[in-house]
């Protein structure tokens, strides 16, 4: 199978372990690729292992990653036919897509106005509710003032939930139990909005109970086929940053996983949304589900669907927007196995996860059968305190959950990181866990659990401080 006449060359509009992950998949598919990077990100391994590399500002996001016009200039002055978002920046930027048509660079995901109305969360619900997608009880569109707001909290029933119109990922979400509490909570919630996000918009739902998190992956191409790739449950998550994905969601009934999938693509079709994308839901305690948000990028967590189905996501996200149809099916990605993900972040969790930067003295990436690394680190290189924390990926595979997990275990303790503080040793205690190996995975886990796995933490250090030499302890 070749791919011929995917693109002449690709900018990669990204860092970390994203930038590397893409031009893996413009290798694989023998296309070159160019890479953009900030000032601080010059020693990058995505940058060594770019075919060309073209610096596009100082190390701030605003003036290079974030900078639209740099990235513009970048991929005309490269040569580049196609540029590659990844995920955050400006991945989700309807400007930057539309601007890309309008120079004749081909953005490698989906068309502007669906990026436009996807953005928009409460237009979202209402192009899922015509489209006959179950939505959590809310508010038809933004609430204007408190007596609208007061008249749909008392419709949709307490407590509910104040979101951004322009937010999405949780960022700016208010609870209120009664009517006291709103009355106190939407102002809070509109100028946080204002704020953050230039848009003082907000709508409400009902709030509900510690309900999981499980979104569907898709794929569409330009000629009308749509797939559903698989499901992932990221329940598992701190301040609403993702900490644990799995594929698929464990414990899932039959006919709850059918229904999302028709539900998904549903959405998807009526959207006409193209290239990849995910549709995330809340699953409640019933086993009903509810669509929440769509993403519009690739994400972070991808590779366990990757992993399950043998998919390779990235590769398709090219291959689609270079015209390409879609040639797996249904049959296809049947999931095989499971996956799990675990991020490890440059975060010291024993001190509330407090960001910590410096310079990786060794790294010991594990390997092995069913073990996956997404990593830009390398020993010797400076974590610049500019960008998120994220170092690096950790996935693995296994015939079913129990050996993914032992399989998790055992990568977990061969990985070391020394000279930067990062999570895997929490990691390795979050997925020891027996609530996690139950399968207990809701959006409360780590408030349930988080106090007990981090005590445990905190002794497993202290033990290895009254030791011999401090091996582990750094890493
Ligand atoms: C909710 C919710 C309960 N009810 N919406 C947080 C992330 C963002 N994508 C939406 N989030 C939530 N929305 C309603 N109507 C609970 C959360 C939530 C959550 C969701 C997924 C994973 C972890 C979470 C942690 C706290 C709250």
């Amino acid at each position: 199978m070749t791919d011929q006449a995917l693109f002449r060359k690709i900018l990669i509009a990204n860092r970390g372990e994203i930038a590397l992950r893409v031009l893996r998949a413009c290798h694989d598919l023998g296309v070159p690729a160019v890479v953009a990077y900030s000032d601080a990100d010059r020693e990058s391994l995505a940058v060594q292992l770019a075919d060309e590399a073209v610096c596009i500002g100082p190390a701030p996001v605003s003036k290079s990653y974030n900078n639209i016009p740099a990235i513009i200039s970048a991929a005309l002055v490269t040569g580049c036919d196609a540029l590659h978002p990844g995920y955050g920046f400006l991945a989700e930027n309807a400007y930057l897509a539309d601007i890309c048509q309008q120079v004749g660079v081909t953005f490698i995901g989906p068309r502007p106005e669906v990026i436009e109305r996807m953005g928009n969360k409460a237009e979202a619900r209402r192009v899922m509710r015509d489209a006959g997608v179950p939505l959590v009880p809310g508010s038809d569109g933004p609430v204007e003032n408190l007596g609208a707001a007061r008249q749909a909290a008392r419709k949709i029933g307490y407590p509910i939930v104040i979101k951004a119109v322009a937010g999405g990922g949780g960022r700016g979400m208010r609870v209120a139990r009664d009517d006291v509490e709103l009355t106190r909570l939407l102002p809070v919630a509109q100028s946080e909005a204002e704020s953050a996000f230039g848009d003082g918009a907000v709508y409400l739902e009902r709030y509900l109970d510690r309900p999981r998190h499980i979104e569907v992956q898709i794929l569409a191409d330009n000629h009308g086929a749509t797939l559903a790739v698989g499901d992932r449950d990221c329940s598992i998550q701190r301040r609403h940053q993702k900490l644990v994905e799995e594929a698929p969601a464990p414990n899932l009934p039959r006919r709850t996983r059918e229904n999302l999938f028709r539900a998904a693509i549903k959405g998807a079709k009526a959207v006409r949304y193209t290239n990849a994308g995910t549709l995330e839901f809340l699953l409640d305690r019933d086993g009903h589900f509810y669509f929440m948000e769509m993403n519009t990028r690739i994400q972070v967590e991808h590779p366990v669907t990757e992993l399950v189905t043998g998919i390779d996501l990235v590769a398709w996200q090219i291959r689609i927007a270079a015209g390409q149809r879609l040639t797996v099916s249904e049959r296809d990605v049947e999931p095989h196995g499971h996956a799990i993900e675990c991020r490890i972040t440059a975060e010291d969790a024993l001190a509330d996860f407090a960001p910590g930067v410096g310079t990786v003295g060794a790294y010991i990436a594990p390997g092995g059968p069913g073990v996956r690394i997404d990593s830009h680190l390398y020993a010797g290189y400076a974590v610049p305190p500019f960008y998120d924390s994220l170092l690096a990926k950790v996935i693995v595979w296994g015939r079913d959950r129990d050996e993914a997990i032992a399989r998790m275990e055992r990568t977990l303790t061969e990985m070391a990181i020394v000279g930067v503080p990062n999570t895997t040793a929490f990691q390795r205690r979050l997925i020891g866990d027996e609530a996690f190996r139950r399968a207990d995975v809701q959006t409360g886990f780590l408030i349930e659990h988080g106090d007990r796995i981090l005590a445990d933490l905190a002794a497993g250090a202290a033990a290895r401080t009254g030791e011999r030499e401090p091996r582990q302890d750094d890493r």
